[in-house]
């Protein structure tokens, strides 16, 4: 059984998105319990906790559970301060702007050309599952394959600017690194796992400096935590009391306690269910519960989902 206040990360090694969220407890020099989690579905154990977001990673403090990892490190920066990471000031705004366009494109593009550059070696259930997370794409081995060469080209050309925009900075944060570092950091690590951020960012010395600035910070200290006793530790436990909670109407006239769907931006089809607990321009935070959780408030970040009343 684990307190209230200890951080429990639901995550896998190879997700990119994690790994932003690792460094990050890294920089914080952060003891943290991981749970690995499935890397496709089903996800029994994390669906019940977050009302059926299938996402990784996330974060579990008692039975508050934050999904995206936006959202992750700035809970993780309000409980761990120390260090302090750069904020409100020229640097850090450009430096979580270029996160916005990680989160919005790069990525994307980066993790394209990792899966379609082994397309022949995924496992089968790996490109099921993601197919179905993109049905209009239509995506096959075959199809992953043929976009290699459009992606590399792409990304040759998009990289090396970021070596511009850090120029002799030792973050793109400034002195410290901001929130977009860590962001940056997930796509080169990703690439880097192919071994592909040198042949794609050639040259450009300060990059690759940075990234091996930033990699120094590691992952914290972490202990494994079973996702039984990560449920157990939910039941056991109650959820923050939300602060000034209160649910503004929006387009849909929401009231407080509502049944509610949240889905990602572009994804309509990954459905979050819940009780709509808050509701303002900063955060969404549902209420769910089950036997195995008791009650739990999941929180998301009010951009990049959307909510629906949901219709019974
Ligand atoms: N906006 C989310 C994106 C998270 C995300 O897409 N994570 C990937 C893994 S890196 C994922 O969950 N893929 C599907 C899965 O693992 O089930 C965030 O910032 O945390």
């Amino acid at each position: 059984m684990t307190t209230e206040k200890e951080i429990i990360l639901h995550h896998y090694p190879a997700s990119p998105y994690s790994e932003r969220v690792r460094l990050f407890l890294g920089y914080k020099k952060a003891t943290w319990l991981s749970t690995v989690t499935p890397v496709t579905l089903p996800k029994p154990d994390q669906t019940i906790l977050t009302g059926g977001y299938r996402r990784a990673p996330v974060l579990q403090l008692g039975s508050d559970i934050y999904c995206d990892s936006r959202l992750i490190i700035e809970e993780l920066n309000r409980i761990l301060p120390q260090p302090p990471i750069s904020i409100e000031n020229p640097d850090a705004a450009s430096a979580n702007l270029l996160a916005e366009l990680v989160d919005a494109d790069i990525f994307l593009k980066v993790a394209k050309f990792v899966m379609g550059s082994y397309a022949q070696k995924l496992p089968q259930e790996l490109v099921d599952d993601r197919a179905a997370m993109q049905p209009q794409e239509k995506l096959t081995r075959e199809n992953m394959e043929k976009l290699v060469p459009y992606l590399q080209l792409s990304l040759s050309k998009m990289l090396p600017e970021f070596a511009k925009v850090l120029d002799k900075k030792q973050f793109f944060g400034g002195e410290i690194p901001a929130r977009g570092d860590f962001a940056i950091y997930q796509i080169f690590w990703f690439l880097n796992t192919i071994r592909k951020f040198k042949p794609i960012v050639p040259g450009h010395e300060n990059l690759h400096e940075w990234f091996a600035r930033m990699k120094t910070f590691g992952a914290g200290e972490s202990t494994l935590l079973t996702a039984e006793d990560a449920l157990k530790t939910a039941a056991a436990t109650s959820p923050r009391p939300i602060v000034s909670a209160s649910v503004s109407p929006g387009p849909y006239d929401f009231k407080s306690g509502q049944d509610v769907i949240v889905h990602p931006e572009h994804y309509d089809h990954e459905r979050i269910f819940g009780k709509l607990l808050h509701l303002d321009d900063e955060t969404i935070i549902l209420g769910n519960e089950s036997p195995k959780t008791g009650l739990v408030h999941v929180h998301f970040p009010r951009l990049r989902y959307i909510v629906f009343p949901k219709i019974s």
